[in-house]
């Protein structure tokens, strides 16, 4: 389910009534001016990126300005759903795999976009609900995620999942039918698909403190309150012509929770303040620490999803628009430098000599689960392993992947298959289980061969 362009329109505008702002004035003129907004954003230790597509990589006016002037991209659609998972269990990276190359090879970071979201589903997903969709719905983040471990800066773990209007709750959705916890297995699934990303919540309509945006603020406390992995919240900022006068506070009150903001879709709409609502929010984001970095939603104003709002830093000619000197300068005038925050990690098990450990990650809902078991080798390396898992009385295995089982109720064994039984010392694999029931408890023993 799309939402259409005229409504979502309708409501942004309506969302961000507010102040108008002030026209920028140019700060700098120093020496030391950078003179690309990748090259200033980085020397307040931020990254400014772009939302792109792996077709436009042939574009050679098109690469030159991307090349230029960012330093981070997002695929705008190559990793939704419908591109990674045309059909069920089939998976295709191709777009995506060429866009992180090419980032790769000009030492541009990647956000990842988007793992799930009610929009962009392929037709065979928007036939499934319930436990179906949801083992389907953790299957895809797990196999997308763990297939760029690595490479992504920050994931869009879950888009867009709040309602818009006054009740600050969530979006009605087949994925939110199938239990209102589904939106932390998604992240407990990320982040033990790729322990080193970044993991964001990102939406629209949150420009500002409103229903929609105290919703998702009271979600994160309470992820952060119950240890669910979340990193960072994504303000997408698809901007009218004005800014809520309480953009910057917004970011604030996020930041303050302890996660990073990113401004991950940025743009606004010509014919209003467009260069001053672009530097106020260059401006908001370089004020809070936390605000780690900025990215517009297109580079050219021809390459807009926003067709006939010429929103973006370029015009179709790829000339530089008032926008962008705005935004440049308010990134030269500087701001506090982000602190150094490592990728989160977790803690790898203890090293056991000549053995192996095993941890194991549940997303679970009602009736149901699945598993990721992580299994370490000690101090040498080994040639094989099993893990012994507790199944919970009442409950059983119905599908295993990476590994075979023994049993499928009471105590289960899982070995490793032909290509996952040889692990460097120190190294480790995964494989993962389905399971009725309440998900197994108690670490798993690991025993090596
Ligand atoms: O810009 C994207 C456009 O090319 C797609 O057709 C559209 C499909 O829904 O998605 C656009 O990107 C959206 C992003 O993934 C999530 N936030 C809103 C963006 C604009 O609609």
């Amino acid at each position: 389910m799309t939402i259409p362009r005229k409504g979502r329109f309708a409501m942004l505008s309506a969302a961000v009534a507010g102040v108008v702002v002030a026209a920028s004035v140019a700060v700098t003129g120093s020496a030391e001016a950078a003179t690309t907004l990748g090259a200033s954003a980085a020397q307040t230790g931020r990254y400014f990126g772009a939302a792109t597509s792996a077709f436009k990589l042939s574009d050679t006016p098109y690469m030159t300005i991307l090349n230029r002037e960012f330093t981070s991209l997002v695929p705008e659609n190559d990793m939704k759903w419908d591109a990674t998972e045309p059909q069920q269990g089939r998976f295709t990276y191709t777009n995506g795999d060429r866009l992180v190359s090419h980032a790769q090879s000009r030492g541009m970071t990647v956000r990842g976009h988007a793992l799930l979201w009610h929009a962009q589903q392929p037709a065979w997903a928007q036939s499934l609900s319930g436990a179906a969709l949801r083992s389907a719905a953790i299957n895809h983040v797990t196999q997308v995620a763990t297939h760029f471990r690595g490479k992504i800066h920050s994931w869009d773990v879950v888009n867009e999942a709040f309602a818009d209007g006054g009740s600050g709750g969530r979006r009605d959705s087949n994925l939110q039918r199938t239990g209102n916890d589904w939106i932390e297995a998604a992240f407990r699934a990320a982040r033990a698909a790729d322990p080193g990303a970044r993991l964001c919540y990102n939406d629209y309509n949150t420009d500002g403190i409103n229903a929609k945006s105290t919703g998702i603020y009271n979600m994160v406390r309470d992820f952060k309150a119950r240890g669910v992995p979340i990193d960072c919240v994504g303000l997408q900022s698809h901007l009218g012509t004005t800014l809520d006068s309480t953009y910057q506070q917004n970011i604030q009150r996020f930041a303050d929770l302890g996660v990073d903001v990113q401004i991950t879709e940025l743009d606004v709409q010509q014919g209003g303040n467009q260069a001053g609502i672009f530097a106020a929010v260059t401006r908001a984001c370089l004020a809070v620490a936390r605000c780690t970095g900025i990215t517009v939603w297109g580079v050219r104003d021809s390459d807009s999803w926003r067709t006939g709002q010429n929103p973006l830093l370029f015009d179709a000619n790829g000339n530089k628009k008032a926008a962008y000197t705005a935004v440049l300068d308010a990134l030269n005038a500087g701001g506090p430098t982000t602190p150094s925050s490592p990728p989160p990690s977790s803690p790898p098990p203890s090293p056991a000599p000549g053995g192996c450990t095993a941890a194991l990650t549940l997303n679970s809902w009602n009736g149901g689960y699945t598993a990721t078991v992580r299994v370490t080798a000690g101090t040498s390396a080994v040639s094989g392993w099993s893990v012994g898992v507790a199944v919970p009385a009442g409950g059983a295995v119905t599908n295993t992947w990476n590994a075979t089982n023994t049993g499928a109720s009471g105590q289960v064994t899982f070995r490793n298959v032909g290509y996952n039984g040889q692990i460097a010392a120190g190294g480790s694999t995964e494989f993962g289980f389905q399971g009725t029931g309440t998900g197994p408890a108690a670490t798993p023993a690991c025993t090596a061969a």
